[in-house]
């Protein structure tokens, strides 16, 4: 296959800000964290800022830095398409005391996780030389299931010029074509202006199969889906691997691929439970990259299946160093597990490999829904041109940063437990917040309560 370099391309990480409605509503079956701390007392404002202070530190690094805007919550039009009429606080009123777990969804501010946001394609990978974007349906959960739409008017309004980006309909909602995005998607390559393999992970085939699938806990992305966005996207099949996950990982916790396996450049860090057939998933690989493949697996003897669900390692962000180095930004929680902290040093950092250091970030709010940092990011390789096509104010700098830190501080309240999900007053404080929001991004009018 060819083997282009543009040697502009960076990758920018585009964070989901944190939405000023986060709480913990214990939403996502077969996410342990989201399931463990159902009910408890949430703090928006440090949610945000700890995300902000991410971002900022990732800068300050030398890295790419993007942000994406949360999205209106509560959903007041989702309740009432639902039925809940009257006013905004007689639905709200209503469906908290008819159906408390709706209004719950419709408050989730899950799109903070942007690896779900949708599936990415750099353009040096396509015929046509565009970058290709698929908002992910996300319908295996109500609360996730509202974000499409206004994750495709997102992301067309800052990747909006037709010259450089392409937008592809979201797939079909329905179980067959269940899509979560970039979070089972890992483009693996030499440098991230080289064209690139890809490699998709689902947790189920929706036609035929052989039936070798999670019992406890749900396969979020099907075979079907990764193979149509692969396809919308022009990837041919010298250039694509569709794994299986294996279904004793989803059934320990691992909902996503992205909470067992990371890939940046040619290293593809994974655990030996990442992948129903390992060693044909790195053969795969192999014989389609166009630069060697390092695989840096780690055995169950070194990180338990549980470790791994509950320090979130693999949950990471790998990031290239211009010395060729690469850098992994963990979770505190890896720290609190001594096996992982002690495969980190001794294995990762001491092993072959270019990962040459670790970085840990708190982002504990996030993590106690089951979001890590990389669940945090949408990757997006950029040429110059395209970084310079970009519309919105979305790269960060100190400018930006500050903007955004004081304008979470103006807005955001530090205690949101479930009950305060119906207070009118929260989804008045939200409006206020996100229309000041999609002017200091001058990303136009994205919300519903802007049309
Ligand atoms: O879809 N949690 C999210 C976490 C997504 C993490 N993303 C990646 N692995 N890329 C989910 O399970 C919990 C919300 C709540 O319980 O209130 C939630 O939706």
């Amino acid at each position: 296959m060819s083997h282009e370099s543009n040697p502009k391309v960076r990758e920018v990480n585009f964070d989901g800000l944190v939405g000023p409605t986060h709480n913990f509503s214990g939403l996502a079956h077969g996410n342990v964290a989201s399931m463990t701390h159902e009910g408890l007392v949430a703090n928006p404002r440090e949610a945000a800022l700890q995300g902000l202070e991410k971002m900022k530190s990732l800068m300050d690094a030398g890295y790419a830095q993007g942000v994406l805007p949360p999205q209106q919550r509560p959903d007041l039009g989702a309740l009432r398409a639902l039925g809940f009429t009257g006013s905004d606080t007689q639905v709200l009123s209503r469906a908290a005391s008819e159906a408390p777990q709706l209004l719950r969804a419709v408050c989730s501010a899950s799109s903070m996780w942007t690896a779900n946001a949708g599936t990415v394609t750099p353009s040096v990978d396509v015929p046509d030389r565009r970058v290709h974007f698929t908002p992910a349906n996300l319908q295996s959960s109500f609360h996730r299931y509202l974000e499409p739409a206004t994750t495709g008017r997102v992301l067309a309004s800052i990747f909006r010029d037709e010259r450089h980006f392409a937008h592809h309909p979201v797939l079909p909602a329905t179980p067959a074509f269940s899509d979560e995005g970039a979070a089972n998607h890992t483009r693996l390559c030499g440098d991230h202006g080289e064209s690139g393999v890809h490699l998709f992970v689902y947790g189920r085939q929706a036609f035929g199969g052989d039936g070798i699938e999670p019992r406890r806990y749900p396969a979020r992305q099907t075979l079907e889906a990764s193979q149509a966005v692969a396809r919308q996207h022009g990837l041919s099949a010298a250039q694509t691997v569709f794994a299986q996950q294996h279904p004793e990982a989803i059934d320990a916790g691992v909902f996503h691929n992205d909470v067992i396996a990371v890939g940046n450049g040619p290293v593809l860090l994974y655990h030996e439970m990442a992948f129903r057939d390992e060693q044909g998933t790195l053969d795969a690989l192999r014989a389609r990259m166009a630069t060697p493949l390092i695989p840096v697996r780690v055995p169950v003897e070194a990180v338990s299946l549980d470790d791994a669900v509950a320090s979130y390692l693999f949950n990471s962000q790998l990031l290239s160093n211009p010395d060729g180095t690469m850098t992994l930004v963990v979770p505190g929680e890896c720290q609190e597990r001594e096996a992982v902290w002690r495969c980190l040093q001794d294995h990762l950092l001491a092993g072959h490999n270019p990962i040459a250091e670790v970085v840990v970030k708190d982002v504990k709010q996030s993590m106690r829904n089951g979001g890590g940092p990389a669940c945090l990011r949408l990757r997006v390789a950029l040429s110059a041109a395209e970084r310079a096509a970009l519309s919105g104010r979305v790269l960060l700098d100190d400018a930006l940063h500050g903007e955004l830190t004081a304008w979470v501080e103006r807005h955001y309240r530090d205690r949101l437990a479930p009950a305060d999900l119906a207070d009118p007053q929260l989804a008045h404080e939200t409006l206020t917040a996100l229309d000041e929001l999609t002017r200091l991004l001058k990303l136009g009018s994205v919300y519903p309560f802007q049309r």
